[in-house]
């Protein structure tokens, strides 16, 4: 049996030589220049970093190793975790061995639970979820090892072990937060016998008869894994992790950026924008009805949330993912057709309205809407979703950038003077 260690182990000395023979090669080749409208806007579209794990093309959207997401829809949060690391799908012991790691660090700190019941009752979701990533800094065993004088080559592998038993925490935090910040009837305590994704669902305790809540969960938390290196939080996590920060400090950090509308939390504001539309209309409106509301919400300088994209020009393959599992699971739900209905209007006000370069919905235009089918409705709620699976793109990634030593981050700025001077 190939474990992750040691599929890793014998493939980052391959990655290195790939990366040092591109280096001595090609080192001083071009591969994007930077215009002024790109160092004002956010350096959109500048290629300035290496990421293997994933890649998202403007018109296919998420491609993770190699695989279109869509390719790979029915694959575990477990199995997409192997595969961002390891560049290959696990085989089932290599798969069940990774699972007992996980089932193995799942425990959480009691101190844990003693700062998130001390914050205060209106704290949001995600400053909970981040906290508690944060305060685990101390458990750190790259920070331990790295005290004691570690060589740079094995920088990867307490980074890895970081990862494996910060991410087989996630879903019981994720979980408490959710039972503490909305008052739920105590923790639940994890079931052994559940995928990592599926025991998820369980510690949230939503009424699950027929197990699609499981199913919804566990395509949820693969679906947000990934989405290259350069996305807001992806990027933070990148920058606070070249510094030899921990990934405790570098997860935490990243999903603050996560924390914002135009990012992650454009779940969460997606569905309030749903929500209102049902209780303006008292249900679904027509599709002229929502064409109005949607030139309206434009005309007032507001966003239609749920749409656009830094880079994609398609609709997001996660979204069509959702839509899928929508249309095989529910039926006679006003807020999932309001969704089915936007898709149909957005992108064609969008395009008459000229702005965005992306008229087409992101992942955010259709997730919340089952959530909220569900039971779970506490929408601020829905963030703290996407940074559970987001974590495991970012920790793949930091851990790939240690083992090829990656250095610190840092770009160059330049003055409004500078460039008033030389253009
Ligand atoms: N509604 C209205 N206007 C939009 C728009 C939308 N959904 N998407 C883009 N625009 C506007 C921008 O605000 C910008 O206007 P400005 O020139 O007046 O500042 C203009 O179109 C050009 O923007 P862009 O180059 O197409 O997009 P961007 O790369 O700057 O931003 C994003 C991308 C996602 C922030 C933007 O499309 C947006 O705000 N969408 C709504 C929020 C959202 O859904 N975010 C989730 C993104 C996915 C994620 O990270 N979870």
């Amino acid at each position: 049996m190939a474990s992750l260690y040691n599929t890793l182990e014998e493939k980052i000395p391959v990655w290195r030589d790939d990366a040092g023979s591109l280096l001595k090669n090609n080192g001083s080749s071009v591969i994007s220049d930077v215009t002024l409208n790109q160092a004002y806007g956010g350096m959109r579209g500048v290629k300035g970093l290496v990421c293997d794990t994933s890649s998202v093309s403007p018109d296919t959207g998420l491609i993770i190793r190699g695989k279109p997401l869509l390719d790979i829809i029915d694959i575990l949060p477990e199995q997409v975790l192997f595969l961002l690391l390891a560049d290959e799908m696990p085989d089932e012991d290599a798969l069940a061995d990774l699972q007992s790691q996980l089932s193995e660090y799942a425990a959480v700190p009691d101190y844990i639970w003693t700062i998130l019941n001390s914050m205060p009752e209106d704290s949001h979701p995600m400053a909970m979820f981040n906290t508690a990533i944060l305060a685990m800094e101390k458990e750190s065993v790259f920070r331990r090892n790295y005290d004691k004088g570690m060589s740079k080559d094995d920088f990867w592998k307490p980074m890895l072990e970081d990862g494996l038993k910060l991410i087989a925490k996630l879903p019981a935090i994720g979980a408490g937060v959710y039972r503490i910040r909305f008052q739920k009837a105590g923790l639940i305590e994890p079931d052994g016998s559940l995928d990592w994704g599926s025991n998820f669902s369980h510690m949230l305790g939503l009424n699950d008869p027929d197990g699609n809540i499981k199913k919804l969960m566990r395509l949820y938390l693969m679906i947000h894994c990934d989405h290259e290196g350069g996305n807001a939080s992806a990027f933070t996590s990148l920058t606070i992790g070249s510094t030899l920060s921990d990934l405790y400090y570098a997860v935490s950090g990243g999903l603050n950026a996560l924390a914002g509308p135009l990012h992650g939390l454009a779940n969460q504001e997606c569905l309030k924008f749903v929500l209102e539309i049902r209780d303006k209309f008292g249900g679904a409106p027509s599709r002229d009805e929502l064409e109005q509301l949607c030139w309206d919400r434009l005309k007032n300088g507001r966003v239609i949330p749920g749409y656009g994209h830094a880079v994609l020009r398609c609709p997001d393959p996660r979204f069509t993912a959702f839509m899928n599992f929508g249309k095989e699971h529910i039926e006679n739900d006003d807020v999932f057709h309001i969704v089915e209905t936007l898709f149909d209007v957005v992108p064609d006000v969008l395009r008459k309205h000229g702005k965005a370069k992306n008229p087409w919905p992101n992942v955010d235009a259709a997730s919340g809407a089952l959530l909220y089918h569900y039971g779970l409705t506490e929408f601020s709620y829905y963030t703290v979703l996407f940074s559970i699976s987001r974590s495991m793109g970012i920790i793949s990634q930091i851990v790939i950038n240690r083992a090829l030593g990656i250095p610190i981050m840092r770009p160059k700025s330049v003055t409004t003077k500078w460039l008033k001077d030389n253009y």
